[in-house]
């Protein structure tokens, strides 16, 4: 794990980790979920059988969500008090990808400061069965917590890059070193 403050004050807190984003202790984790929000595979597959059903009943009754929009749930049975879910892009190559995929991120840190939380964890959204390409992905999603980070100073969060496999870690881990160099 590496402590580094990207863009922020001191009180920012900044982690590349591998592991399963469902066994991390910290307040919220953010799911890369579908449009329905009635689960799927990947990462919401493993956050819905983590939590339990109970995480299926309270997402029914959200309506599901737009694109780049967020909706918050508790977490049930995961360690994390609350899931945020979002919904990346499909990633089709154009330019509205990048905006739809940022949105994601700083849509996911405001309502994490809208309810008081201070620590979160990210998936790498859209780079699974959406088909974004993890680099390009890894440079959207830095920039828009960078960007988050430096318009929020005063408040103190952590955030945890929760890496699945070797290859997004070690992606994760080179364009934070290329960033903070
Ligand atoms: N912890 C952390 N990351 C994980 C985990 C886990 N337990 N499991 C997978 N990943 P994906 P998307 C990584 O496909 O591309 C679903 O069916 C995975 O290795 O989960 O946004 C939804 O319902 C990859 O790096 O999400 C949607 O239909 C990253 O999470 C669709 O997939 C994202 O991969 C969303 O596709």
């Amino acid at each position: 794990m590496s402590n580094k403050t990207l863009g922020g004050g001191w009180e920012h807190v900044f982690a590349v980790v591998q592991g399963d984003i469902t066994k991390l202790d910290c307040e919220c984790i953010v799911n890369a979920a579908n449009r329905s929000l009635l689960g799927g595979g990947g990462v919401d597959g493993a956050i819905h059988r983590a939590a339990g059903p109970e995480l299926l009943m309270e997402c029914r009754t959200l309506g599901g969500c737009k694109t780049g929009e967020v909706k918050i749930t508790q977490g049930y049975r995961l360690p994390a008090r609350w899931v945020i879910h979002t919904v990346g892009p499909v990633y089709s190559g154009r330019k509205g990808d990048a905006v739809l995929l940022a949105n994601c991120y700083r849509n996911s840190l405001a309502l994490a400061k809208a309810r008081n939380i201070h620590s979160i964890a990210f998936p790498a959204i859209s780079t699974g069965v959406y088909g974004y390409p993890l680099n390009e992905a890894t440079e959207v999603a830095l920039a828009a917590v960078r960007e988050w980070l430096a318009e929020n100073r005063a408040y103190p969060m952590k955030i945890i890059f929760c890496c699945y496999d070797r290859q997004t870690y070690e992606v994760y881990q080179s364009c934070v070193s290329n960033e903070l160099t």
